[in-house]
């Protein structure tokens, strides 16, 4: 029953990695004729990058997603010159680019603070324009995430991310039985049989702490911001980071590695996942698989196994358990073909949410005609 409610309770949704907003730059004040009065400019609207802001975010907090500038203020007799509109300011994260809808480049949020004009206010009547005032610039724009692979792998050292990738991939990442032997992420590449190409991340190992950013802790969880779906991968006998470090089963693993994307984003827990259960050439292996899915089946349970502090607020859901062995290849094409479908079934939905949008659109549009 507990297990029910923390599944209800769940968050609703998954991460969110594109929006499309509607922007409008506010019109322009009117002009006054009778002593050459003229209207202040309408505000624009921008997009800028900001600390702490997730596409999420823009999305929970905007739910209409309509951004407009405000309206410049009309000439009058006591102010000629009409005030300024003030401009609207979206917040949005590092590492977005800003397409209008046709696909035309508006920017990059490459670094903290830069900013992308995505609508201009209209201008204010002046003798110029018979005191008559345009409207703002109005469009559909798009804020794209932009994402280094389609998978990343999560897991602890030595829990054989290098060897799943290689095993599935043309990649040759290094592969060596101690800690931190990816240093920076290496980018494999899945081929389907009928060309689709599909690309996996090999990420710095995370490592307990990463949240505080221990080891390569940020850069490490950084990555795995910008991948759409996540690949975790444990040893099916446990592992154990250093003698001084506590044996950790893989059921424990995969709680530990869900708390450290927990503490660093908690959106990332609820990104589609599928989760490799490696090593199954070890003696034993089969009934430590049998334990394990047996834990994820029912994790409030079993939740006693693990130290309070590393309880997850919320446990994964993974699409896929697949057990394999990256030594000899075992459960290897399956893993392939499980990867394939859990990416076509996103596709399928966003392909479906960006054709209701574009139907809302129509509609609203034709409404305001009639
Ligand atoms: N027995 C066995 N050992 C494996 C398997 N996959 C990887 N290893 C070994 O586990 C160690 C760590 O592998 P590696 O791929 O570097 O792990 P990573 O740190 O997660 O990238 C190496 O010594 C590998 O040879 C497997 O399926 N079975
Ligand atoms: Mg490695």
């Amino acid at each position: 029953m507990v297990q029910f409610s923390r599944i209800c309770f769940r968050k609703y949704g998954n991460f969110v990695d594109n929006l499309r907003l509607y922007v409008q730059g506010g019109s322009g004040g009117m002009g006054l004729p009778r002593l050459g009065g003229q209207g202040g400019n309408g505000g624009d609207v921008w997009v800028v990058a900001s600390k702490n802001m997730t596409l999420r975010r823009v999305k929970d907090k905007y739910p209409k997603k309509r951004f407009t500038g405000t309206a410049g203020a009309n000439s009058s007799v006591r102010s000629l010159k009409g005030e300024r509109g003030e401009d609207q300011e979206i917040f949005a994260p590092v590492g977005v680019t800003v397409t209008a809808d046709d696909g035309r480049a508006l920017g990059d949020l490459n670094a903290l603070g830069d900013r992308v004009l995505v609508a201009k206010g209209g201008h204010g009547g002046s003798p110029y324009s018979a005191f008559k005032p345009t409207k703002g610039e109005f469009q559909h724009i798009r804020l794209d995430l932009k994402l280094i692979a389609d998978l990343g792998l999560v897991g602890f050292p030595n829990a054989g991310k290098s060897s799943v990738l290689t095993a599935l991939s043309n990649a040759t990442p290094q592969i060596g039985s101690y800690a931190f032997t990816t240093l920076k992420p290496e980018i494999g590449k899945l081929m389907y049989k009928d060309h689709k190409q599909i690309s996996v991340a090999d990420l710095p190992g995370l490592i307990e702490g990463a949240h505080i950013n221990k080891g390569m802790g940020h850069k490490f969880l950084k990555h795995v911001e910008r991948t759409k779906q996540l690949l975790f991968v444990v040893d099916v006998c446990g592992f154990q980071l250093a003698s001084k470090t506590p044996f950790r089963s893989a059921f424990g693993a995969v709680q530990l590695l869900t708390k450290e994307l927990e503490l660093y984003n908690d959106e990332l827990t609820s990104k589609p996942a599928l989760l490799v259960v490696n090593k199954m050439d070890l003696p034993e292996a089969e009934d430590k698989l049998a334990q394990l899915q047996e834990q994820l089946q029912n994790p409030d349970e079993f939740s006693d196994l693990l130290p309070d502090n590393m309880i997850p607020k919320n446990y994964m859901t993974f699409r896929h358990v697949v057990p394999v062995s990256a030594s000899t290849g075992f459960g290897i094409e399956h893993l392939k073909s499980c990867i394939r479908k859990s990416l076509d079934e996103d596709e399928a939905t966003a392909t479906k949410a960006i054709h209701h949008d574009r139907l809302q659109a129509l509609r609203q549009h034709s409404q305001k005609r009639l």
